[in-house]
């Protein structure tokens, strides 16, 4: 089969290595779920269920590439963090997205059928998530990417529960509610909520607010050592001798400085 006089064609073919020694971050996301949620008649604001199917997914990624060393989603979306010496494929750009987004489709699959086997997928409606990479070169830009995401979580969900607040509770119709809610700022939000609905904010569950965290957590990790001498180095000499990890679920805020110095092996 080498050789054939064919092969020249494969030189026609492109690749884009995604630059070494720099964060990867892929991220999928579901293809029309507007009427995606639409069709399967998902619960509004949130649907829960559909939330841990995606979240099951997500998780299921992880356990399947131990490069993986952290993830986070929300709505239709999931982003995961490479490790930075990672050579999965070689880092090869199509391979990785194109894997990302086929295995995360199958996984969502697999997972609706398993938690909600009352609602059969449809052949015209099968959930499908496309892929990007991008390479951020340092620490500071992965975490403000993350932050990003879980931001705009935030805003998303503010004001979805609020608009479906005024509509499923207070009677409006949907131009109304959206016309209510020009203009209004968080603050504004927060006190439609209390004032007209009884719903306090501060209240709703965090996996809503905040999203969905994994973290290829390492247990054993020894912080109080590392902070002795926080330099890179030491950081890889230490992070020889730690084995133990786990997958770890959480809905915590990412924004704060806290979350990422508590770990810094994320970002290694
Ligand atoms: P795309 O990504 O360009 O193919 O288009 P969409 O329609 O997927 O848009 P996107 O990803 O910006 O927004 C996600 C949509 O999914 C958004 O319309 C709200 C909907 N969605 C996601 N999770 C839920 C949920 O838990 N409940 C409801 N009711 N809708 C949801
Ligand atoms: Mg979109
Ligand atoms: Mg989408
Ligand atoms: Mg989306
Ligand atoms: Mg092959």
């Amino acid at each position: 089969m080498a050789n054939s006089r064919y092969e020249y064609v494969r030189s026609f073919e492109r690749e884009n290595i995604l630059l070494p020694q720099s964060h990867i971050v892929i991220r999928v996301d579901g293809r029309g779920f507007h009427k995606f949620s639409d069709h399967y008649d998902f619960e509004k604001p949130n649907d829960e269920k559909a939330l841990q199917v995606i979240n099951e997914a997500a998780k299921q990624m992880m356990v399947t590439m131990p490069d993986i060393i952290m993830a986070y989603g929300d709505s239709d979306e999931y982003s995961f963090l490479l490790r930075k010496d990672c050579d999965l494929f070689e880092r090869r750009e199509f391979k990785l997205i194109t894997t990302f987004a086929s295995a995360f489709s199958a996984y969502y699959q697999h997972f609706w059928t398993k938690w909600i086997p009352g609602k059969p997928l449809d052949l015209e409606r099968l959930p499908m998530f496309d892929a990007r990479a991008v390479v951020y070169p340092n620490a500071e830009n992965v975490m403000d990417y993350f932050r990003w995401r879980q931001v705009d979580c935030h805003i998303n969900n503010l004001y979805n529960t609020t608009f479906w607040s005024l509509v499923l509770k207070g009677g409006m119709t949907t131009n109304e509610a959206e016309n209510r809610l020009i203009g209004t700022l968080s603050a504004d939000k927060n006190e439609i909520l209390f004032k007209d609905f009884g719903i306090n904010y501060n209240n709703i569950h965090d996996m809503y607010k905040k999203g969905t965290i994994y973290i290829r957590e390492y247990t054993d990790f020894p912080l109080s050592k590392y902070l002795e001498d926080p330099t890179e180095a030491h950081l890889k000499r230490l992070m020889k001798r730690v084995k133990k990890s786990t997958i770890e679920q959480y809905h915590c805020d990412i924004i704060k400085d806290s979350f990422w110095t508590q770990r810094p092996y994320l970002l290694l």
